[in-house]
């Protein structure tokens, strides 16, 4: 071979070589459904066991599976993976017992999966050996689609493939705190997905492709808009493109839902109140969501925010959230629609402790709602926060479905920068024993109606999604959206494993790969909780954005928009005493609960400063006094992070370059911000503590004036 021909064969193996290997670039567009081509460990097995794909295109749903099964199982195999109209050996076979006389035949056990669960399985078709996808229903065939490449993503050997699965939960759903605008309200991931001005003519692909994403974590909802309402949305324009939205994410068994702006009948309707008993009001939500139904005839139904944070609501007219919620209730009970109203309320004038008002406000309720009414829950008594105690109304309404409200988008845990997989956090609030029962009674039981029967579940997640070209800000948030959807299909997945299937699609197979980077996901949110608000501290961030620490917040509006009225740090100790003493909130759990979370000597660490005010010199399980102890927290919070970056970087060769040095340069921001968090909160608490920093840790970098001076006028998220 002469020497041009020896060079040009080198140049071409490097360029294979670049694109097969981890080298090659990736933005994150194509999330956990990449496809990448199987190893060789697994690949000759896969390319025997799966030669072909029986068609059926039966419905838009099982066209959409069938272009899924189609890109999947090319990407995977890397070889062109043909459409058959009859199987043969290597068959995959996908359908319901209507729509594919193969699946018929089989009597495979539906019946056990339900409307939307599927059956996987290795059967012998015609004497051959083949996989089937069955469902009672093309959605469920879809959703046995993903899971049947997710296995083949995980490359797990589907010799003898024998899987049923159905979720838990009927409502898995996301909130989109999008703004008409396009601005996100806690948005760190770009502008919202929903371009408003060019729907309802151009549709773009991207709307599919979230749909997509969603259908292959089996999420079957989606409020477009935020919580915090604009009327508008429901006008005649703005439905139009909703409308084309919904026909978009349809075939992928995704139903769009509306947030209600409750004084909607004043600012779009020409009347002159809202008050949910008025034969007028209601005659106006009744012919405002038949209008709705015209454009969507699966609309979801609606999401309420009211008598919260200023926004409308029954009390501005002397009226009950029941009273409000079944108004919307009766408006959309003809269509089959639903309404989520949410607990997150707290009134402007009561001095009553944050921490008790939704407990207060709708216990008085319990079994007062109409059938299709669910109460939306967030998973603590506060806000989002680092760590929380379950929320005391998972335990106290028995006759009223609780659906779940969960923030992805980590508002209150260091936004898209900083790496935090939330598997741990979701799974510590549905563990929780509520004891409303008896002992076992879990938030899981609760929300999934296994606990009281309820007719309705849900769980909803505020998204973390926006224009950027990851999706989600970060490629470590993608793992949030992932483990939200997962969980709400099934709260009682490991968390542990979803983020080692989540890492395997996300990245890579190699199990050294797996086990390193699942057991820094798995430490990550502990970090956050360390660097900022160990021991059951909350609350401690600064004002309006929400971005690094403020401990010091205090005035303004109202009290408990400040961080003094959580700390309430004295010269004599800190915490927020909730027993019986102080503002009483234990008793809003069941007593065995209020038990363990009311007593001093038998609280957890987690939640001391949370329930109890104790002095600084208390001594604390560990044998240093609290203050030392907190200081120790804050350190350890820092350390996590460093010792994250180390490992990200050991892991270089298992990761393309571009998503490696993303996530490389963030966990550095994390490390600065995690630092900050800690040197700001160390200073401003020593000012009370009085004490000195404990020997062997260092003191905070700068003073307290610096940090006090620090302002973000423009940071993200805020509106
Ligand atoms: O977490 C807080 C946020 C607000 C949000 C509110 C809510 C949509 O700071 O931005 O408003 O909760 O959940 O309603």
């Amino acid at each position: 071979m002469c020497y041009a021909n020896r060079l040009f064969r080198r140049i071409v193996l490097l360029c294979c070589a670049l694109l097969a290997g981890p080298a090659f670039g990736e933005d994150g567009y194509e999330l956990w459904l990449r496809y990448r081509q199987a190893s060789p460990n697994v690949l000759q097995q896969y390319r025997s066991a799966v030669t072909h794909i029986v068609t059926n295109a039966a419905s838009p749903t099982l066209a959409a599976a069938q272009r899924e099964l189609e890109r999947g199982l090319t990407g995977i195999l890397g070889i062109d993976i043909p459409l058959r109209e009859a199987p043969a050996a290597g068959a995959v076979v996908f359908g319901t017992p209507e729509s594919s006389a193969i699946i018929a035949a089989l009597e495979l056990p539906l019946q056990e999966v339900g409307q939307e669960g599927y059956v996987l399985r290795s059967v012998a078709v015609h004497g051959r050996p083949a996989h089937v996808i069955a469902a009672n229903s093309d959605i469920g065939v879809l959703y046995g689609v993903f899971h049947f490449l997710r296995l083949l993503q995980t490359e797990h050997s589907f010799e003898a493939l024998d899987v049923a699965s159905a979720p838990r939960i009927q409502i898995r759903i996301l909130n989109h705190w999008d703004n008409l605008d396009r601005t996100v309200e806690r948005g760190y991931a770009g502008q919202s997905l929903w371009d408003w001005h060019k729907l309802p003519d151009y549709l773009d692909p991207r709307y599919t492709d979230y749909a997509r994403a969603n259908a292959s974590l089996g999420i079957n909802g989606t409020v477009l808009t935020n919580v915090n309402a604009n009327a508008i949305a429901l006008t005649p324009m703005y439905l139009e493109k909703a409308a084309a939205l919904a026909d978009v994410f349809r075939p992928y068994g995704i139903r769009v839902y509306l947030t209600a702006r409750f004084s909607a009948p004043i600012e779009i309707g020409g009347l002159d109140t809202a008050d949910p008993l008025d034969p007028e009001v209601r005659r106006w939500w009744k012919q405002k969501t038949e209008e709705i139904y015209r454009y969507i005839p699966d609309f979801g139904g609606y999401l309420v925010k009211a008598n919260s944070e200023g926004q409308p609501g029954p009390q501005d007219y002397g009226r009950s959230h029941a009273d409000g919620a079944n108004m919307l209730a009766e408006a959309v009970a003809p269509y089959g629609g639903i309404v989520m109203w949410r607990a997150f309320v707290y009134s402007d004038e009561e001095p009553e402790d944050r921490a008790k008002q939704a407990y207060n406000e709708f216990v008085p309720y319990d079994g007062k709602f109409h059938e299709n009414v669910l109460v939306q829950v967030k998973n603590g008594p506060i806000d989002f926060q680092p760590r929380e105690p379950f929320h005391p109304l998972f335990g106290a309404m028995p006759k009223t479905p609780l659906m779940m409200e969960f923030q992805i988008t980590k508002e209150y845990l260091g936004f898209a920068t900083h790496l935090v997989y939330l598997g741990p956090l979701f799974e510590e609030v549905l563990d929780a024993d509520t004891y409303v029962k008896g002992k076992g009674s879990t938030v899981a039981k609760v929300i999934d109606g296994s606990l009281h029967g309820y007719a309705r579940t849900g769980m909803a997640g505020v998204a973390n999604i926006g224009t950027d070209r990851n999706w989600t800000g970060s490629h470590f948030d993608q793992a949030n959206w992932y483990v939200f959807g997962r969980l709400a299909w099934d709260p009682y997945a490991s968390t542990r494993d979803i983020a080692a299937e989540w890492a395997r699609m996300t990245f890579s197979n190699d199990e050294r790969f797996v086990a390193t980077v699942v057991d820094m996901m798995m430490k990550s949110r502990e970090a956050v909780v360390d660097y900022m608000t160990p021991l059951g501290l909350h609350h401690l961030m600064a004002r309006g954005h929400h971005y690094g620490p403020g401990p010091w917040v205090e005035g303004g509006p109202r009290a408990d928009w400040t961080s003094v009225y959580y700390h309430r740090a004295t010269k004599e100790g800190i915490g927020f005493d909730r027993t019986a003493t102080g503002s009483n909130a234990v008793a809003q759990y069941a007593p065995e609960v209020a038990k363990i979370f009311g007593n001093l000597k038998r609280v957890p660490d987690e939640y001391l400063l949370w329930f109890h005010h104790v002095p600084w010199d208390y001594k604390m399980k560990s044998g240093r006094t609290l203050w030392d102890e907190l200081v120790h927290a804050y350190t350890r919070g820092v350390e996590t992070v460093k010792e994250m970056r180390r490992t990200w970087d050991g892991l270089k060769d298992f990761v393309d370059a571009e998503r490696h040095a993303q996530v490389a340069a963030f966990l550095a921001i994390q490390e600065k911000e995690a630092k900050w968090w800690r040197d700001a909160c160390i200073a401003y608490f020593q000012t009370f503590s009085g004490r000195p920093i404990p020997e062997g840790y260092d003191p905070p970098e700068h003073s307290l004036e610096y940090y006090k001076s620090l302002e973000f006028p423009y940071a993200p998220g805020h509106h």
